[in-house]
């Protein structure tokens, strides 16, 4: 790991008051759970993007979605933070006014140590109805069913409370996350591809508004293009090596 790289990166982070941390499915990687496209493991490889994530996906064969989001809750449950997270949250710790957006739905921020985290595309660990939007207990044979449940309310189909494709982000945890990047000093970018908007576009918002951008992805991707700075390693090790070198 080029150790330059890491000591610039701990000392922009040293000196910013204002920092935002932006994640993607990669800062899980090394707890186990799959990313969406990293070409051998990725969970859009093995599975098609629109006929799980979306509503037309849902509506044409509830049984496969709610099966696909059981297996992954499961996923989750297994799954420890990692050093990644764990650095995220002791940078955190240091930074005056620290702000942490995640595109993920697991909640290994949380469990690595992180106090607020603002989720993006919701949790997998929460389910609602899809039509009434009432939130809904899932019962562990519910769970492992092989169809949905059905909303007591309403009767409406039950699903996962995360934002498919095609659906409006969580209005509050947007304005939040857009408000942060607008007024960061840095922007910390770990293990996302930079594909799926608006998410994609706040380090392009933070660095309009002169923060400095730094990417922490083994590929070089879109973030890695527009950042200041990009790391090329694993974040479970490129960010506790930087928590090593700050003062
Ligand atoms: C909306 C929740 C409007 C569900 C997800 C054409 C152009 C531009 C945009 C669009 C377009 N067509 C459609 C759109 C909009 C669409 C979109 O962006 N599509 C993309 C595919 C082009 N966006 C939407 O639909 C959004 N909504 O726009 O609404 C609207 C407005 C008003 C009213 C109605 C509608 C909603 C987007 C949210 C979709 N939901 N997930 C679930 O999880 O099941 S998105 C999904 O992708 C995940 O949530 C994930 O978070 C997100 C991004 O993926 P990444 O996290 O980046 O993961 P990925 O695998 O891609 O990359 C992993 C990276 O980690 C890689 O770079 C890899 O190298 C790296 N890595 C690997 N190992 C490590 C590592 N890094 C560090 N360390 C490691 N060890
Ligand atoms: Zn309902």
């Amino acid at each position: 790991m080029n150790q330059e790289l890491i000591k610039y990166a701990a000392k922009i982070l040293e000196r910013a008051d204002r920092v935002v941390c932006l994640t993607g499915a990669g800062v899980s990687a090394e707890s186990g759970i799959s990313t969406f496209r990293d070409p051998e493991t990725g969970l859009w490889t093995k599975f098609n993007l629109e006929e799980l994530a979306s509503q037309e996906g849902f509506r044409s064969d509830p049984g496969k979605v709610w099966r696909w989001y059981a297996a992954r809750v499961g996923d989750m449950g297994k799954a420890q933070p990692n050093p990644g997270h764990v650095a995220i949250a002791e940078i955190a710790q240091r930074t005056e006014d620290f702000t942490m957006v995640t595109q993920n739905v697991d909640n290994l921020h949380e469990r690595g140590g992180c106090e607020s985290v603002i989720h993006l595309h919701g949790t997998i660990g929460k389910f609602r109805c899809n039509e009434c939007t009432r939130d809904y207990d899932v019962s562990d044979d519910e769970l492992t069913a092989d169809q949905p449940p059905h909303c007591p309310h309403c009767n409406g189909l039950v699903r996962a409370d995360v934002v498919w494709f095609g659906e409006a982000m969580p209005r509050l945890q947007m304005d939040r996350a857009w408000k942060a990047s607008e007024n960061c000093q840095v922007m910390l970018v770990v293990g996302t591809s930079g594909i799926v908007y608006p998410a994609a576009y706040l380090p392009l918002l933070a660095s309009e508004n002169g923060a400095t951008i730094i990417d922490i992805n083994p590929d070089y991707g879109e973030i890695s293009r527009m950042a200041d700075v990009h790391i090329p390693a694993p974040s479970g090790e490129a960010l506790p090596a930087i928590v090593a070198a700050m003062g």
